[in-house]
């Protein structure tokens, strides 16, 4: 049997009788639809085109490319010709890109023309680049420089290569917490893997869906929003390649009526806060949200609940997992916890010598599952100490509750000991968050004149709204812990945080307090 994942979501719906079926949906740009026998078409063509260019099976195409409908073609396209789309997320420097480019030594690069300029320098003198694909006009570079259309006309549908749940697929780079870019290798049969396991048992996706994922496409948790649980089910995405702002949002849940979104803490506090201006949300399709990427402040899932009438279902995920593993369930959602494990996946909380640690202590979150990645391209030691075996090693510091749920309190490098005893971040900024006027807030440790550790917070304020430090002092006193509450309070404009919503703690570390 052909293992290989374009057969599972793409060929099979011609065969089962969806081609007529709308996959993907653009809310934005040219609006473009893609039916599920465009797809599977289109896909072959390109993987033609890819095998006219001289690609072999497991070389390495570069996406830089838009949420716009010749993602899901470029990416099932590549899987289909059995080389490995290697997705990158669009807002990169360009000498972010020209390290990944070298890295991952991608033959080909496939490139949406608005993020041309950008890309540009990183594709001049590139040693490995044998074509430069454009979405959009041709573009003049230091290599065979082609327009997309140039690139797949006159190609011919190839059929989708024989290949093995276990064989290499795709690859993702992540930034993690700490910036440096690492290729993480994904099998065929992890896709899958994540539709079996969050798509069917906690999100029970189905084909009269339509998902709208604010999270891009590149980044792990779009990639299986928007593309594998829709597409397992022959359900409807609708695609955005804009700025998710609350503005945007809105006239996407108002027009294109999604019964699922999917978006990140940040996003749903800036589109409470505007929400709450005003006041009730009109009319809309909703049956069920997601959130990822960090952890949701309660009070933020509460708000969002109360006005939209729609659960959030908040989950923990990584790339290195493919998608979430850790979540809470419809109609089972405790706001401010990760919920429990995804069936399909088992987790465990240990000190630093690997002990699990007893209920109520934090530890170390480890997962074991079926979507783990193989391993960090080019990063054997860093591969050794994130894969052990069958768990992998989160880097975040979770504690269980008398009820089996799991509690996020920080990265392992964001907790610190205050008079003894730790903290994390993430509480103190829950209560920060849930104080009149606080729109968003970062959390880190810092020593005082005595030399001694303490939390200092960052807050961004809500439009128009002023602060009075002294009495949030105060109130985050009493409401979690004299020890606990921020001796420094600055407020800024914008927290540091990675392109898909993670907050850079470590950049604040040394950042001026007032
Ligand atoms: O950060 C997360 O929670 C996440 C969730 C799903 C997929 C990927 C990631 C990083």
């Amino acid at each position: 049997m052909n293992e290989n994942a374009a057969v599972y979501f793409v060929d099979r719906h011609v065969t089962e009788g969806r081609a007529a079926r709308t996959a993907f949906r653009e809310a934005d740009g040219a609006k473009r639809s893609l039916s599920y026998g465009d797809l599977a078409a289109q896909s072959a063509v390109f993987a033609g085109a890819l095998g006219r260019h001289g690609v072999r099976r497991e070389e390495r195409i570069a996406m830089i490319v838009r949420d716009q409908i010749e993602f899901p073609v470029v990416f099932w396209g590549a899987l289909k010709a059995g080389a490995i789309p290697v997705p990158l997320n669009t807002l990169l420097s360009a000498s972010v890109y020209e390290a990944i480019l070298n890295d991952s030594r991608a033959s080909i690069l496939v490139v949406s023309e608005q993020l041309w300029e950008t890309v540009k320098p990183a594709v001049d003198g590139n040693r490995f680049l044998r074509a430069v694909v454009v979405i959009g006009a041709k573009q003049e570079c230091g290599t065979e420089c082609v327009s997309y259309t140039d690139f797949v006309a006159g190609a011919e549908p190839v059929e989708t290569v024989e290949t093995h749940g276990d064989e290499l697929a795709f690859w993702l780079y992540s930034s993690g917490s700490t910036g440096v870019p690492k290729g993480v290798r994904h099998i065929h049969s992890s896709l899958k893997a994540t539709v079996d396991t969050f798509g069917n048992q906690v999100l029970g996706i189905r084909e009269d869906d339509t998902v709208f994922s604010a999270a891009k496409m590149f980044f792990a948790y779009g990639l299986g929003n928007a593309m594998s649980f829709p597409m397992s089910a022959g359900a409807t995405t609708v695609i955005f390649a804009g700025r998710p702002t609350p503005d945007a949002v809105f006239e996407i849940l108002a027009q294109e009526k999604p019964t699922i979104f999917c978006g990140v803490p940040t996003l749903y506090a800036a589109l409470v806060a505007e929400q709450e201006k005003m006041g009730t949300p009109p009319v809309h399709s909703l049956r069920l949200c997601t959130s990822a990427g960090e952890a949701l402040p309660r009070d933020i899932g509460e708000r969002w609940e109360k006005l939209w009438a729609a659960e959030i279902v908040d989950g923990v995920g990584s790339t290195e997992m493919l998608h979430i593993f850790l979540s809470n369930r419809p109609g089972d959602i405790v706001y401010g916890t990760s919920g429990v494990a995804v069936p399909g996946y088992e987790v465990r909380l240990v000190d630093e010598h690997d002990q699990d640690v007893p209920e109520g202590e934090v530890g170390e979150l480890l997962v074991r599952g079926p979507s783990s990645a193989e391993g960090y391209w080019n990063r054997r030691s860093k591969s050794m100490s994130t894969f052990q075996g069958h768990w992998t090693r989160t880097g975040d510091k979770y504690e269980r509750t008398r009820d089996g749920r799991f509690v996020y309190c920080g990265r392992t490098d964001d907790m610190f000991k205050v008079s003894g005893i730790w903290v994390g971040p993430f509480e103190v900024e829950q209560a920060l968050v849930e104080y009149p006027g606080i729109l968003e807030a970062a959390v880190v440790a810092r020593a005082d004149d005595k030399d001694l550790v303490k939390p200092a917070a960052f807050v961004v304020l809500k439009e128009g709204a002023t602060l009075d430090p002294e009495a949030l002092k105060d109130h985050i006193k009493g409401k979690i812990g004299m020890w606990k509450y921020p001796r420094w309070v600055t407020v800024v404009d914008e927290l540091p945080k990675t392109a898909t919503g993670k907050i850079q703690r470590f950049k604040l570390r040394d950042a001026e307090v007032v």
